[in-house]
């Protein structure tokens, strides 16, 4: 039996899940998390972030995640299991994040003290003690400067996978050069959260994997290579600062010194991290085109693998690279579980007396339609919020408990559109996929079956299974991804919930009208 090693470096947390595997039983054997604001006071973070002043800016301390790196092996090496079994560990973090690096790096990585903690042997090789995450909105003026300097939106999607958004490491890398030219200066390699994590563990700077290069804005889609218009557009001499890319899931090293002196590790392979999405894409079970998965929390988001990187023309949806080496779209609406419980506590509705009067109440809403923009909205954008009603009066309350849940399922089969896959499963995930109710309407307007999946840490168990791939192909015995998937993230058979093909088609004639009536209503906004 060997053992598999996935982390998850998200905003708040380090979560590792272990897994134990042979050809034929795979089980997860230690599964644990640290949560960055009470392990680690010291760095005065909220929720992972470090309190500012404004509302648009954020950074996080990048040591902070050094730590808690150390921190989980510490953890995993008073177990009690048999580490010397460790095949290979590979990670997941926190998209877009990016950390600054100075030329000491190179060789000081190379030569950390087993006798000493990470930290502060690692703080000497910043050339930036801050880290801008994927929460920060602080770049407007650079995203059009980018957008301006290559040739407009349309060429950077179509390029990149994504126009440019404020999150989106370029963007964040302009602001840095333009801000602070001498720390520019001395930067002398910048990763992303996830290829800095691994190039702790393998004591030298790691490539990046296309999964999470795609989401600097930096990397040309199909070639898998930095795109040089975007890159010089960025800053001066990025190009010398940015780790090549490499492969998918490919082997990136093996863990270094540091971590067989400090806590008895064997030469264990390092496969190459990358983003939270595209490891949740495996962690719940996404290894071939024609599944979705939707996830309904805070925010709802939809994605799913593509064979060919196609494109969203009309600029909110992003294309990433997938760690099975295919493509991954995704599309994220941010009125999620907030506009449903907004209907249901304005009618003092349980969530029981919720789904029976979507039990009761006819598909289609007599034609009615909501447009459930309670907070501003990310797809499609909408700056200033405000719900809007066609047909629906305010004090309706079947009418508004029903439109709301349909509104959303057709926004996301709408704006999934352009994935341009053939949808016959979806899997549904997060808080709001308990309510069978709601995912009847699902299926019925996406004309797909349903299943439920229960997962959490699907981005960690995502990396461990990305270890497990990784590490047999490396052997010379490459694994199937539905081999790979197979045993952890099967769909359980009894909860599909199949389309009914009447809805269906009061659906099918709805998605037009619930289109024409977003585009009213973006027109007056
Ligand atoms: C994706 C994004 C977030 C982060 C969260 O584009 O910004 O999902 O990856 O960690």
């Amino acid at each position: 039996m060997s053992l598999y090693l996935g982390l998850d470096s998200s905003t708040q947390s380090l979560t590792a899940i272990l897994l134990e595997a042979d050809d034929r039983h795979r089980r997860v054997v230690f599964e644990s998390s640290i949560s960055f604001d009470e392990a680690f006071p010291k760095y005065g973070t909220r929720h992972g972030v470090l309190p500012n002043a404004d509302q648009v800016t954020a950074v996080s301390p990048p040591l902070l995640w050094v730590d808690a790196l150390e921190s989980m092996f510490d953890r995993l090496s008073k177990t009690g299991l048999d580490l010397t079994h460790l095949a290979a560990v590979s990670g997941s973090a926190q998209q877009h994040g990016s950390v600054y690096l100075n030329a000491t790096a190179r060789s000081g990585l190379a030569s950390l003290d087993p006798a000493r903690p990470l930290a502060e042997q690692i703080a000497p090789m910043l050339s930036r003690a801050v880290s801008p995450i994927w929460m920060d909105s602080s770049t407007s003026a650079e995203c059009a400067e980018i957008e301006a300097a290559v040739g407009g939106d349309r060429a950077l999607a179509q390029h990149t996978g994504s126009r440019a958004f404020e999150r989106f490491t370029a963007a964040q890398i302009r602001k840095f050069a333009k801000q602070d030219a001498g720390g520019y200066a001395s930067t002398d390699r910048i990763h992303l959260v996830s290829s800095f994590l691994a190039s702790l563990l393998t004591g030298a700077h790691a490539p990046m994997d296309p999964g999470d290069g795609s989401g600097m804005n930096l990397m040309d889609l199909a070639a898998c290579q930095w795109w040089a218009p975007a890159v010089d557009s960025t800053a001066p001499g990025l190009g010398a600062k940015l780790p090549p890319v490499t492969r998918a899931s490919s082997v990136v090293g093996t863990l270094s010194s540091y971590w067989q002196k400090r806590f008895g590790l064997p030469a264990a392979r390092v496969i190459a991290w990358s983003g939270d999405n595209p490891c949740s894409l495996v962690g719940v079970g996404l290894v071939r085109e024609g599944r979705l998965a939707i996830s309904l929390g805070t925010s709802d988001t939809v994605f799913g693998l593509m064979r060919e990187p196609r494109v969203d023309k009309t600029g909110t949806g992003h294309v990433f690279g997938s760690p099975t080496g295919d493509y991954m779209g995704l599309t994220c609406f941010k009125n999620g579980s907030l506009a449903r419980e907004k209907i249901r506590d304005q009618f003092g509705l349980s969530w029981q007396s919720f789904s029976e009067i979507l039990r009761r109440t006819p598909a289609g809403n007599g034609g009615r339609i909501m447009l459930p923009w309670f907070e501003p909205e990310i797809t499609p954008t909408v700056l200033d919020p405000g719900v809007r009603r066609f047909g629906l009066s305010e004090n309706d309350v079947d009418g508004n408990v029903r439109g709301v849940i349909e509104a959303q399922q057709l926004a996301m089969a709408l704006h999934s559109r352009w994935m341009d896959v053939e949808v016959d499963s979806i899997h549904a995930t997060g808080g709001a996929a308990a309510n069978r109710d709601i995912l009847q309407v699902m299926a019925d307007v996406f004309g797909a079956v349903v299943y439920q999946l229960q997962v959490g840490n699907s981005a960690a168990l995502g990396a461990a299974l990305m270890a497990l791939h990784g590490s047999a192909t490396a052997e010379g015995r490459p694994m199937a991804w539905d081999d790979v998937i197979s045993q952890f993230v099967e769909p359980m058979a009894e909860s599909a919930l199949n389309p009914d093909p009447r809805n269906r088609a009061v659906y099918a004639d709805l998605i037009g009208k619930y289109a024409d009536c977003e585009r009213q209503a973006l027109a007056h906004a």
